[in-house]
């Protein structure tokens, strides 16, 4: 897949999390965010078994593939594997990208989160499609995430690499159009679109947010 290609469907990118759901289904909450405009979505699931990890992952592209609209696995290779994900997404203490990449078939996309400028740096020799810029802002999603880049450090990374950035941490509506600014391409979002009380309008108003800089 292209750069330009790929940047497109990270343009509104759901991050998903069992405990931001206010006690909707995700596959309620992941339909009503891709129909208010949610390009693509990633599976994260941090202490489900690896049986209902796979079920949650085989549902999902069930559901999404159809839409257009791609799956991303959190860290999981062998979940990605097994559900036919379009792409992988990787931290700082999970599988190095290198391996990754022998191990996925070509047309599965691995991200990657960066969170200091050595991270960036070594991104540009690592085989990785796009970066999450992580965290921007302090979040209480997340809690164990290195210092927030705030809108400067975005700025600096766009400057440090060509690959597609993704935004991540603490964004809403209140702050998308600066993340963007920035030189974000695309904003990632856990709670501003699973915890809202309208995950389809929450996703829709974000998406308009994003067109305007299109
Ligand atoms: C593309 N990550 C960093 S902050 C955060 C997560 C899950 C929570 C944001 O929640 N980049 C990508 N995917 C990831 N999973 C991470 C980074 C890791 P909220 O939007 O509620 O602030």
């Amino acid at each position: 897949m292209s750069t330009s290609r790929l940047a497109q469907l990270l343009r509104l990118y759901l991050v998903t999390d069992p405990q931001a759901l206010r006690g909707r289904t995700l596959t309620d909450v992941v339909l009503q965010a891709v129909q208010g405009g949610v390009t693509c979505v990633q599976l994260r699931e941090k202490t489900a078994s690896t049986r209902d990890f796979v079920a949650l992952a085989c549902a999902l592209t069930e559901v999404l593939k159809p839409l257009g609209v791609p799956l991303v696995i959190n860290d999981r290779l062998d979940v990605a594997l097994a559900c036919g994900a379009q792409g992988v997404h990787l931290g700082q203490s999970d599988m190095p990208v290198a391996l990754a990449r022998q191990l996925l078939p070509p047309e599965v996309f691995i991200g990657w989160s960066v969170e200091t400028p050595d991270d960036v740096q070594r991104a540009a020799h690592l085989p990785v499609d796009y970066l999450g810029v992580s965290p921007v802002f302090a979040t209480p999603t997340k809690t164990d995430t290195a210092t927030p880049w705030g809108l400067e450090g975005l700025c600096q990374v766009r400057a440090m690499t060509p690959l597609p950035l993704v935004a991540i941490g603490g964004i809403h509506l209140g702050n998308a159009a600066e993340v963007l600014t920035a030189g974000a391409d695309g904003l990632a979002v856990v709670s501003a679109i699973c915890s809202a009380d309208d995950p389809c309008l929450a996703a829709q108003a974000l998406r308009t947010c994003v067109n305007a800089f299109l």
